[in-house]
């Protein structure tokens, strides 16, 4: 009888870590231990099978031949794998050196945008900033979501208490600045969430989206109003006016929950801004401006969400507040189908009270030494980070820690801070990549990849459509390297002085689970006899059982705790969002202030901006589906195909500007001049162009050799370091004048 061939291969499940989406994966493994095939899974409670290329190409993230798995040193432009124990001296060298002769001041660092999806750096970042006690950090976020977490601080409390659009139940979903055909979702948790928007109209219901750009997700919906880059504040309080004006404003149980005077205020605000008197300035005639604020307001469930177009522009703060606003008018928050909070099972870390904010002071505790810009909510902007490395004087940064960041291509001035980053003394990279920004570092201690360790999202359940979740047990042993945890609380913990051979991690680690406990009312001692281990997976056991689901160590024994996601290996869904106000305010008096003074100061600046006139092209940016930021472009099978680093450009504008479809552009604007191919369409407004950002692979002395063969233009050696909102310190990267001409 013929032996039975026996297939090798194993197959494991897991969430992917890359967006919002948080898809399970079924991940096939051979018998040789590669990873040769990766598909949805069917049985997740929460995806369902959905996924997209990134998710699929996770194993080719994780064999990538060019992907950092040892620590390494540089001397001069020599890179050296070194043991761990090696890389951890020399940081503990160039730390203590900095500290030695030039103080705690000229110490920073730079947090990325992996640090928010990743098991172990969610968790403890916060635990890496509060034992290192910086005195200055910077962070993605003020190229991202600063002025929503200035608006969520300022209106409800709690600067990650950001409100998700309740997708799956709205009836009329308005986008503004997002994209979720490439993004899949932004600050929004929405499995498939393309699907869920064919859905609201395969129920009779609406979809507008309100972009410069006809988008992948305009083409998919019922209306694309294009919008002047920027201008998205006016359009807004347009609407507002409307709603006052037309009779509109039914605020439901809101009305009691809003801070009194509040309402009254926000109609004297939007009084002037008529539809007439913005539409030229928005470029959308006042006719539609009446009428998409109509059809909102008579929808039974709508939904007016905005993103990275509305933070990332000259007036994000102003506009991220509005957006509420036009939801709390109308009655469409906090109940289902409207804005509404979400309800993590897990707790995330960033939730906890910051107590930097308990004074209510949120700006201006601190200013920048260079351009003597005041802090908001304990951030300068990035773009700040070049001139205090390069500018002489006391406090001068002469040390920089990355944690999964790549500012090199993701900040505005992009070329002054890839020539300051080699003036410093000690710098210190946190990556699995060896790229753009990364190649200045002197050590770099590379994390797991994201198949070796356990996963259970931390910050992003805050943004979920329902209370789900499912634990990731890891694909590949990781051997004996440390986890990414353990180098936060090293470092950490050295930039507060301490030496390597003293940094006593468990006890940190200890002490920390101890102090999540207890943050939640449950004595650390139960907490640690009862979650043992250590790392973040006991974190998540505190933070599920301490939860809104959790069996508070025996209190409610049905409660969850890890083991129940053990036990229930395609995920725990707990239902949809449900109403949560007022429990969840954190403000002073328990209310929501619909009318912060700090915003309303900032209309006047908004008028001067009606009188402005803009002649020439405006820059905006785009993201792709293949693509995540800037570091997934060392993956074949996601860059192959047809070049999409290109700049976009409405026919008319190409005409007058002498470029033509497949050629090449210079576009230039006060901050510097790439060349890039031009690619015409009808996509874009007139008067606006697009380019995508994380691209600019072309360095000397990274290891990607894929990400070289298309390496692209950074859009960020466009983007001027002055631009930015100065509410809230997030950068304006969209709505640059450029000039563009034939290259
Ligand atoms: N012009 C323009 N600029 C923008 C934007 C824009 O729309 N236009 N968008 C902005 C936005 S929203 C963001 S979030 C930022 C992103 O800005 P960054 O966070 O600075 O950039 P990323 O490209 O996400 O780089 C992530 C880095 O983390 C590393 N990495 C990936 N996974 C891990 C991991 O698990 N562990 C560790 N240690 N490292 C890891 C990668 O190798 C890479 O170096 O860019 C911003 N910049
Ligand atoms: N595939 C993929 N997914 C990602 C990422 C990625 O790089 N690739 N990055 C992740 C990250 S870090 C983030 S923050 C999210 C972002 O997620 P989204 O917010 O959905 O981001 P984009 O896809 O860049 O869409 C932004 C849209 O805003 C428009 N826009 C630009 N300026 C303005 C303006 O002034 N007003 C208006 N109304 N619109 C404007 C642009 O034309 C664009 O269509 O995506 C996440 N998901
Ligand atoms: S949409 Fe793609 S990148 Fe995002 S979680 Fe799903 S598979 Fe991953
Ligand atoms: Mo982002």
């Amino acid at each position: 009888m013929a032996a039975i061939e026996q297939d090798p291969s194993t197959i494991h499940y897991r969430t992917c870590p890359l967006c919002e989406s948080m898809c399970g994966l079924e991940i096939r493994v051979t018998g040789e231990g590669v990873v040769d095939r990766i598909r949805g899974d069917q049985d997740d409670v929460w995806s369902k099978g959905y996924v997209c290329p990134k998710g699929t190409a996770l194993g080719h993230l994780h064999h990538d031949s060019d992907r950092v798995r040892a620590p390494m040193i540089r001397t001069g432009d020599q890179w050296e794998e070194v043991s761990w124990d090696a890389a951890l001296a020399k940081c503990d060298e160039l730390i203590a050196g900095v500290l030695e002769r030039h103080g705690k001041d000229a110490l920073s660092c730079y947090i990325g945008n992996p640090t928010a999806h990743n098991f172990s750096l969610a968790r403890y970042v916060g635990m890496f900033i509060g034992l290192a006690a910086l005195p200055v950090v910077y962070s993605a976020g003020t190229v991202d979501q600063w002025p929503k977490n200035l608006t969520a601080q300022l209106m409800y409390g709690g600067m990650w208490w950001i409100p998700t659009a309740d997708i799956p139940r709205t009836d009329h979903w308005i986008i503004m600045g997002g994209n979720p055909q490439a993004s899949q979702g932004s600050l929004l948790a929405v499995a498939d969430i393309m699907s869920e928007l064919d859905a609201i109209r395969a129920r009779g219901g609406k979809v507008v989206v309100i972009d410069p750009r006809r988008t992948g997700t305009a083409d998919r919906a019922d209306e694309w109003v294009p919008i002047v880059p920027g201008t998205d504040a006016a359009l807004l309080l347009a609407m507002v006016n409307v709603l006052f004006t037309d009779g509109l404003v039914d605020p439901g149980r809101m009305a009691d929950h809003v801070r009194p005077g509040a309402i009254e205020a926000v109609r004297e605000a939007a009084a002037a801004f008529t539809p007439e008197r913005v539409a030229d300035t928005c470029q959308i005639p006042a006719d539609t401006i009446r009428r998409i604020t109509h059809d909102y307001a008579a929808a039974d469930h709508a939904v007016l969400y905005g993103r990275i177009g509305t933070c990332n522009q000259e007036f994000g703060t102003l506009t991220s507040w509005l957006v509420d606003v036009v939801n709390i008018l109308a009655g469409n928050f906090d109940e289902p189908g409207g804005m509404m909070f979400g309800k993590p099972i897990a707790w995330t870390v960033s939730s906890l009270p910051n107590p930097d904010l308990a004074d209510g002071q949120l700006v201006g505790k601190w200013r920048s030494r260079v351009r003597d810009i005041p802090e908001v909510l304990g951030q300068v902007p990035v773009s700040c980070m070049a001139e205090e490395i390069d500018t002489p004087g006391p406090g001068q940064i002469k040390a920089l820690i990355t944690i999964a960041g790549n500012p090199v291509i993701s900040a505005p001035g992009a070329g002054r801070l890839d020539e300051a980053l080699t003036q410093l003394e000690c710098m210190i990279s946190l990556d699995n990549a060896l790229n753009e920004t990364s190649r200045h570092a002197h050590v770099i201690l590379p994390g797991l990849s994201a198949l070796e360790q356990h996963h259970f999202d931390d910050l992003i359940p805050l943004w979920q459509v329902r209370s789900t979740g499912r634990l990731s047990e890891p694909v590949f042993d990781p051997g004996d390297r440390p986890e990414e945890w353990e180098l936060l609380i090293r470092l950490g913990a050295m930039c507060a002085g301490m030496r390597n051979a003293d940094i006593d991690v468990d006890g940190f680690d200890d002490g920390f689970a101890g102090a999540l406990a207890e943050a939640k009312g449950i004595d650390p001692t139960v907490a640690l006899a009862q979650s043992p281990g250590r790392g973040p997976l006991r974190l998540l056991d505190v933070q599920i059982r301490t939860g809104p689901f959790g069996d508070r160590y025996g209190e409610h024994p049905d409660g969850l705790t890890v083991q129940s996601f053990r036990d229930a290996p395609k995920g725990i869904d707990m239902g949809p969002m449900v109403s949560q106000i007022p429990e969840i305010l954190g403000t002073a008096d328990g209310k929501i202030d619909l009318a912060p003074e700090l915003v309303l100061a900032d209309l006047p600046r908004l008028a001067a901006r009606l009188e402005r006139e803009v002649n020439g092209l405006l820059l905006t940016s785009r993201r792709h589906l293949r693509s995540n930021n800037s570091w997934m472009h060392n993956v074949k099978v996601l860059v192959k195909g047809k070049d999409r680093c290109t700049l976009l450009i409405h026919p008319d504008d190409a005409r007058t500007a002498g470029v033509v479809d497949g050629g090449v552009a210079r576009v230039s604007s006060e901050a510097g001049s790439v060349e890039i191919p031009v690619e015409v369409s009808d996509e874009m407004m007139r008067g606006v162009v697009s380019m995508p950002h994380g691209w600019g692979h072309d360095k000397v002395g990274t290891r990607m050799a894929i990400a070289r063969e298309h390496a692209g233009v950074n859009n960020n050696l466009l983007a001027p370091p002055e631009h930015f909102d100065p509410l809230s310190n997030n950068a304006a990267v969209n709505g640059i004048p450029v000039e563009v001409v034939p290259a």
